[in-house]
């Protein structure tokens, strides 16, 4: 553990010092931001109404939209010159949605990326790898400032020239890779290409984000690479990567609580729900200087689980997300995450890690076509073979997801690899 005076902290004793903070917070917002001011006077209360944690849920959510309606720095809480770093979530249309940081943000963002480095297997001995990218991206930044934190050598390589990388790792004996799940089944597949194994390298483990990922593909990602695959979630609106970690029970990520407070709602209503329940993930943040977030939606759905955890810490853990509420593709009717659609693929273990889902509308009816990559070899097979196992994926997803889809499977490296975030979805009917 790397701080186990706040990690593992008497749940009694964190939900004081949460109150504290949550109080400090809310006193701040409402004194120096107009948004927040009008937001909270629009149902009538003052940070001095809130006299509990529960009362928290009784203020107006903030959601993506604010940021951008406030750009850029509307909701900031100080001035320029006490903020020393800015960075802009990875959005791919409209304005930016723009974060800033003062010192002791960027402190705290370090201290919260040691604590998931060293859930993740880190340590002064590793040799860190980070292959996220750095610039106005959180992951680059974000894990590099922890991975020094913790003093372990850091390679700050950034995304892109996948030989490069693996010659390096293999060069340098890099023992922690730290990317997304997708670039990670890259350079995997590029160790291969370069007539590599796992065991030319030294590699333990890797924290890997920024994306959904299923249970299956963590344990691809852990048979190519031979390592632990550690899951780390974080948005740029909170801090960045360090919001969550998987700690070595690997059963759920621990959210910092003396920094944030979770809660679960109920996507449609906005109604809070009961311990357990699964919904769309709101964070408050109770240490941020620059930019503190109130009640921020942000739309990825997961269920938190306050029993203890083997490891020692007390801090409540989410699960895997499963998706996100935009992601959710909607075919005739019926929810899809394509995070399902890569479970059941991968569980069925035919075909390669390697799909992606394209949505159309023909006429008025939407259609789903699944592509996935499948070996060379069976790509060469008879057709009849690929025919088959067509058909046996078709009806696996009819049955588990209940909708009808048309698969299609191609060539191997034919689906585009990523660096960053893999595009899971087409969907044309928006283009
Ligand atoms: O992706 C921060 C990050 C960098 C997290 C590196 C982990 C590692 P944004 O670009 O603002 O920030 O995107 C945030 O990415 O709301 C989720 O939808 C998704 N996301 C992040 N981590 C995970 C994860 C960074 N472990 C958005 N599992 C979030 C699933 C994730 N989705």
């Amino acid at each position: 553990m790397w701080n186990r005076k706040y990690e593992a902290m008497d749940r009694e004793k964190m939900a004081t010092l949460q109150f504290l903070r949550m109080k400090q917070s809310l006193e701040r917002v409402y004194r120096l931001v107009p948004f927040y001011r009008s937001s909270f006077d629009s149902i009538g209360a003052e940070p001095g109404d809130i006299r509990s944690l529960l009362d928290l849920q009784k203020l107006p959510f903030t959601i993506k939209n604010d940021l951008r309606d406030n750009y850029p720095y509307g909701l900031f809480t100080v001035d320029l010159n006490e903020v020393v770093r800015i960075h802009s979530s990875s959005g791919t249309t409209g304005i930016p949605t723009l974060v800033g940081y003062t010192k002791n943000d960027l402190d705290v963002w370090a201290e919260l990326m040691a604590r998931t480095l060293t859930a993740g297997g880190g340590s002064s001995d590793s040799v860190v790898h980070i292959a996220y990218g750095y610039g106005l991206f959180t992951g680059g930044l974000g894990a590099h400032y922890g991975a020094e934190k913790i003093g372990a050598t850091v390679v700050p390589i950034s995304g892109g020239q996948t030989r490069r990388q693996v010659k390096m790792m293999k060069d340098l004996g890099t023992t922690l890779l730290a990317c997304t799940p997708s670039y990670a089944l890259y350079i995997a597949e590029t160790i291969a290409e370069m007539d590599l194994t796992p065991a030319d390298l030294k590699l333990q483990s890797g924290v890997f984000g920024a994306e959904p990922w299923s249970e299956n593909m963590r344990s691809v990602i852990e048979d190519k690479l031979q390592i632990d695959a550690f899951d780390i979630y974080g948005l740029s609106e909170i801090i960045g990567p360090g919001v969550s970690y998987e700690c070595s029970a690997r059963a759920g990520l621990h959210i910092s609580e003396d920094h944030f407070i979770p809660e679960i709602i109920d996507s449609a209503t906005g109604e809070v729900l009961p311990e357990g329940s699964k919904g769309e993930l709101v964070i408050t943040t109770i240490s941020k200087e620059a930019l503190p977030m109130i009640r921020y939606r942000t739309r990825d759905i997961t269920t938190l689980n306050y029993a203890p955890c083997p490891c020692g810490r007390n801090h409540v853990r989410m699960d895997k997300i499963s998706g996100r509420t935009d992601d959710m593709i909607i075919i005739r009717g019926v929810n899809v995450f394509p995070s399902q659609v890569e479970s059941i693929l991968l569980e069925m273990g035919e075909t390669e890690p390697h799909y992606q889902l394209v949505v159309d509308r023909i006429g008025s009816l939407d259609t789903l076509q699944v592509l996935v990559e499948v070996s060379e070899q069976m790509f060469s097979d008879h057709v009849r073979g690929l025919e088959i196992l067509e058909n046996k994926i078709r009806l696996e997803i009819d049955n588990l997801l209940g909708v009808s889809a048309d698969i299609k499977l191609v060539e191997p490296k034919s689906i585009p690899r990523s660096e960053g975030k893999a595009q899971r979805v087409i969907d044309k009917r928006t283009l």
